[in-house]
C-alpha cells in the first residue's frame, strides 16, 4: 500500500463553499459589527433553536465556557458527579467555577456514566451531576433524572459531542436542566470556536444571556456575577453558512460510520460503542475497542505508517491526570481508555480512502 501524499487525520472541519461565508463577511463590513450580540449572532441562535427543535440556544465563544456558564447559572458550589471517561475541558470547567469533579465509573458498552454507579458517589456535598454525552450517544437520561430528583440535585449534560442526536426523537440538548454544546471546528457543526447552553427554561436562558455579557441587564446595569463567554460576528457568520450543510453532513457521517461497522463487524475480539436503544446518535466518531493496548497499539502504528492518523480519544482516563487531580480508580474508564482509537471520520473523507483504512486494519488483525 502506497503512503498517502497527504495525511488523513482523524477528522477535518466541514466548511461551507468561501464564497458564502465571504458574502456574509461583506454585511459584517458594512456594520462593522463585530461582536456584542450582533445580528449574525442572533441570527444563529434562532437558526439552530430550530433546526435542532430546541427552545432556545445561547451561543457563546467555546464549549468549556459553555459548562462553567451552565454552573454559573446554576449557582453550584460543591462536589459534581462525572465521568472519568471524557475530555479533559469537563474537568477544567468544573474546576474553574471552584467545584470539586467526583468520578463515577462508565459502562463499558456505551462508554457513558453508569447511573447504577452515581449513587454511591453522592455525600452531603453533592450538589449536581454532570454526564457526558460520550461520541453523540445519548446518556440514560431517564434514570439520570430519577436520581437527580430523589437527591434534589442539578444536572448539567456536557453535550460537546450531541449536536444532532436524539432521545425518544427529541433533541438530546433539551435534557438536564442545563445542556453545553461544543461548535469547535472539529465538531459536526462549527463556528471555528464556540459553543452552546440550551435549556427549557426560559429564566434560565435569560441568565444565561447576561451571564456571557459581563452580568449586564437590558438598562446595562450590572444584574450578575458575570463574564465574557459572547460569540463574535465572524464565527456566527461561519455558523451561518456550515449550518445550510448539517443534514448533509449528518447523513455523510451515518452511511460512513456504517460501511466502516458493516466491514469490520466480523473482526475477531473487536467491539463498538453500544448505542442507547431509545435514542439516535450523530455518529460523529467511529470508535474502535480492542481486546488488549497492544493490539490498538499495532493497528495505531499500521495505520500511522500510510498516513492515516486515527486518534486515541480519551486517553488516558481523566482521573490519571494527578497533577491536577486526587488518585482515584475508575478501572473500568482506564481500562476502555487504553484501548479505544477513534478512526478518521468527516465529510471529506472519500469511500476509497475508508477501504484503505479498513484493509489496513484487517492485515494488522491477521
Ligand atoms: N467536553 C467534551 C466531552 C469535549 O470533547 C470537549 C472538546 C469539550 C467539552 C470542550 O469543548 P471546546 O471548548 O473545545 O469547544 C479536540 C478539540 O479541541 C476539542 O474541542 C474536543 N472536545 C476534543 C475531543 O478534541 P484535539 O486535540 O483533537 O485537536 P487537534 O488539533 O489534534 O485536531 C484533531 C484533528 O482535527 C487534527 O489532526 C486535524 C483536524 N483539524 C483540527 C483543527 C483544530 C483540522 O483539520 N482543522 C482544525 O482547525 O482536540
Amino acid at each position: 500500500m502506497k503512503k498517502n501524499i497527504n495525511p488523513i487525520f482523524v477528522t477535518e472541519p466541514s466548511l461551507a463553499p468561501l464564497k458564502e461565508y465571504v458574502k456574509l463577511l461583506e454585511g459584517v463590513w458594512e456594520r462593522k459589527i463585530l461582536t456584542h450580540n450582533g445580528p449574525l449572532v442572533q441570527e444563529l441562535e434562532s437558526q439552530l433553536a430550530n433546526k435542532l427543535n430546541v427552545k432556545s440556544f445561547v451561543a457563546v465563544s467555546n464549549g468549556t465556557i459553555a459548562i462553567q456558564m451552565a454552573i454559573k447559572a446554576l449557582e453550584l458550589k460543591g462536589e459534581i458527579i462525572t465521568t472519568p471517561f471524557t475530555w479533559i475541558a469537563t474537568i477544567s470547567a468544573i474546576k474553574w467555577e471552584g467545584c470539586t469533579p467526583i468520578f463515577a465509573d462508565i459502562n463499558p458498552e456505551t462508554l457513558n456514566i453508569d447511573p447504577d454507579l452515581i449513587e454511591d458517589q453522592i455525600t452531603d456535598k453533592t450538589v449536581a451531576i454532570m454526564p457526558v454525552h460520550v461520541f453523540g450517544n445519548p446518556c440514560e437520561v431517564e434514570k439520570i433524572s430519577e436520581i437527580a430528583k430523589k437527591y434534589n440535585l442539578k444536572v448539567i449534560y456536557d453535550a460537546a459531542h450531541a449536536i444532532g442526536s436524539k432521545y425518544k426523537n427529541e433533541s438530546l440538548l433539551h435534557f438536564g436542566d442545563i445542556s453545553a454544546t461544543s461548535l469547535h471546528a472539529t465538531k459536526l457543526l462549527n463556528t471555528g470556536e464556540g459553543g452552546g447552553c440550551i435549556t427549557k427554561n426560559k429564566n434560565l436562558s435569560e441568565k444565561l444571556k447576561r451571564i456571557r455579557f459581563f452580568g449586564h441587564n437590558d438598562d446595562k446595569d450590572i444584574v450578575e456575577d458575570g463574564f465574557n463567554g459572547k460569540m463574535t460576528e465572524i464565527h456566527a457568520a461561519l455558523g451561518l453558512v456550515n449550518l445550510k450543510n448539517y443534514e448533509d453532513v449528518l447523513n455523510d457521517r451515518k452511511s460512513k460510520y456504517q460501511h466502516y461497522l458493516s466491514n469490520l463487524s466480523e473482526l475477531p475480539k473487536l467491539s463498538f460503542q453500544k448505542y442507547n436503544d431509545l435514542g439516535e446518535p450523530n455518529y460523529s466518531y467511529f470508535p474502535l475497542i480492542f481486546d488488549s493496548e497492544d493490539k490498538l497499539l499495532n493497528v495505531e502504528s499500521t495505520l500511522t505508517n500510510s498516513g492515516f492518523f486515527p486518534r486515541r480519544y480519551f486517553y488516558p482516563s481523566v482521573n490519571k491526570y494527578n497533577k491536577i487531580l486526587k488518585k482515584v480508580h475508575c478501572p473500568i474508564s482506564e481500562s476502555i481508555a487504553k484501548r479505544i482509537l477513534c478512526l478518521p471520520l468527516y465529510k471529506n473523507l472519500s469511500i476509497e480512502k475508508i477501504d484503505e483504512i479498513i484493509n489496513l486494519i484487517v492485515k494488522s488483525y491477521y
